[in-house]
């Protein structure tokens, strides 16, 4: 089919010299579309023919200028339906469509006249008898011969939706350098058997598009929570961070909890918050003299502190669990700074932590935590306030405000919240606060040694910028891939 037809067109230009593709449509019947594609795909096959682009403007009626020349126009209607005794405003328009353009074009020409006394308007006619021409110029437009209307008629009619102006883009078609009233489909590959036999010598090879883009190769993408995940890394390395190593989803009780200052019986240490390992279900391996400073101060204080003065159980600090924190590694590596000549130093950790907690749109039993500390002299509570409000700028997020919160590891304690400009509304954006002496000093952290430290989940700003309600619809197997592959690159800050 399409072959012929290129041929035909081959065959149109080779006698006619030059033809225009309305007049090529016409001629074979076919749309006009058709012949543009077909022309395209000459044109892919090197200079057989050349290819101008025309703009044809014409002149058509619209529908309601059809109506007018098979009915006459809104005006003429008017005029033709007063009778000779004069007819009452309303009823005229009442009868007519459009009567309000036909009435005022029949006043404006001068057919009507309108008599306002006592009762209501009357209509009469004002001439004998009148010429549609409004009627007449349509039907000469209509008949091709536009050129018998001035342009500000046809202006007038256009205005008053009778006409309009159709421009149609053509192609003039003409012989091309290699010319051909056969299509032979330009070779697209260099055979082993054209070298062989010289045939390429005569071939006609399409030409290498060196611009076209290779097709994209079917690639991975990383999960949007990655995404984010790069994003915040590249937050904390600009501010002069480096990452803990997080590669420890199983941790014990000691440096999950016992280490940070937090009592054996706290609620969040049973097995309705946390999920405890069953095999291997101890550890035993803790540094033992700073294993006995940790039991101290739970159950008998010092450093300035009463303690919580339970009896502190070896047994409990040993029990696995899948960490509940990221705070957990932040200890182990305050705790490796402290066997260390002290220097100040700036730690993030971003990896999952798991809590047994009841499961709802916004939460899993387990999510990736983002963690920051600063550990230097005499780091204040005003420090920890600068430092969110330069982290969370950021992130594109300026308004902050600090709610007095309770850690058992931080004393003060801030829930962070933020005005969220697209949210309207201020939403709780993490927790911070400034670790406690009871959790430091047993470490061997010099005395004015402050460590300033917040966390955030990763969760929840992913699912506020992707748009994302429910958790299921980032996290599992609910999640639809194409989401993923489409998701652009995040700026958290835009
Ligand atoms: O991520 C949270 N909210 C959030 C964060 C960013 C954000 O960005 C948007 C683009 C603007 C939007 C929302 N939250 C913390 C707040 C809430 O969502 C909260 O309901 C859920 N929290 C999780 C814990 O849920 C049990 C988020 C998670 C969380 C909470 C606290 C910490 C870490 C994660 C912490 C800590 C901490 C405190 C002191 C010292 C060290 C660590």
């Amino acid at each position: 089919m399409s072959s012929d037809l290129s041929e035909k067109i081959l065959e149109y230009v080779d006698q006619l010299g030059s033809v225009d593709t309305l007049d090529l449509a016409k001629h074979m019947q076919v749309d006009h579309q058709k012949v543009v594609g077909i022309v395209k795909s000459l044109q892919a096959a090197g200079d057989l023919i050349t290819v101008e682009q025309q703009v044809s403007k014409r002149w058509e009626l619209t529908d309601e200028g059809k109506t007018v020349v098979d009915k006459g126009s809104h005006e003429f209607l008017v005029y033709s339906a007063i009778p000779a005794e004069g007819i009452a405003q309303s009823a005229i328009m009442q009868a007519i469509p459009n009567a309000r353009v036909g009435f005022s074009k029949a006043m404006s020409s001068g057919w009507i006249t309108v008599t306002k006394n006592a009762g209501e308007p009357i209509v009469a006619r004002k001439v004998d008898d009148i010429k549609d021409t409004v009627r007449d110029h349509l039907q000469l437009i209509l008949a091709k011969s536009p050129d018998e209307v001035t342009d500000e008629q046809k202006q007038e009619y256009k205005k008053r939706k009778l006409l309009q102006e159709v421009v149609t883009k053509s192609f003039l078609l003409g012989k091309g350098k290699n010319f051909a009233t056969s299509v032979e489909k330009p070779e697209t590959e260099l055979t082993q058997e054209m070298i062989a036999s010289g045939s390429w010598k005569e071939k006609n090879f399409k030409p290498y598009n060196l611009d076209s883009l290779g097709i994209s190769p079917e690639r991975g993408h990383l999960h949007t929570l990655l995404k984010v995940r790069d994003q915040f890394r590249q937050i904390f390395l600009e501010m002069g961070f480096s990452e803990m190593p997080t590669n420890n989803f199983v941790e014990s009780s000691f440096w999950n909890f016992d280490a940070l200052f937090q009592p054996q019986q706290h609620p969040a240490r049973d097995a309705h918050d946390t999920f405890f390992i069953s095999e291997p279900k101890l550890s035993t391996k803790f540094p033992s003299d700073y294993l006995e400073r940790v039991r101290r101060v739970h159950s008998e204080g010092g450093y300035g502190s009463q303690g919580y003065g339970y009896e502190w159980k070896i047994k409990e600090a040993q029990k696995n669990l899948l960490r509940t924190h990221t705070t957990a590694v932040s200890a182990r590596m305050l705790y490796q700074l402290a066997q260390k000549e002290f220097h100040p130093a700036k730690y993030f950790s971003i990896d999952r932590v798991f809590r047994n907690e009841t499961l709802d749109a916004t939460h899993l039993a387990e999510f990736y935590q983002v963690e920051g500390l600063i550990v230097d002299h005499n780091l204040t509570l005003g420090d920890l306030i600068g430092t969110l409000y330069e982290f969370f700028k950021k992130l594109g997020i300026s308004q902050l405000n600090f709610k007095p919160a309770y850690n058992p590891y931080t004393e003060p304690s801030m829930e962070i919240f933020c005005y969220h400009t697209g949210l309207h509304k201020w939403i709780e954006v993490g927790n911070s606060g400034v670790f406690r002496p009871e959790m430091l000093l047993p470490m061997g952290l010099p005395e004015d040694v402050n460590v300033i430290a917040w966390g955030l989940s990763l969760e929840r700003p992913t699912m506020i910028k992707y748009g994302l309600n429910n958790i299921r619809d980032l996290v599992g197997p609910r999640v639809n891939i194409q989401m993923v592959h489409d998701n652009p690159i995040c700026r958290l800050e835009k």
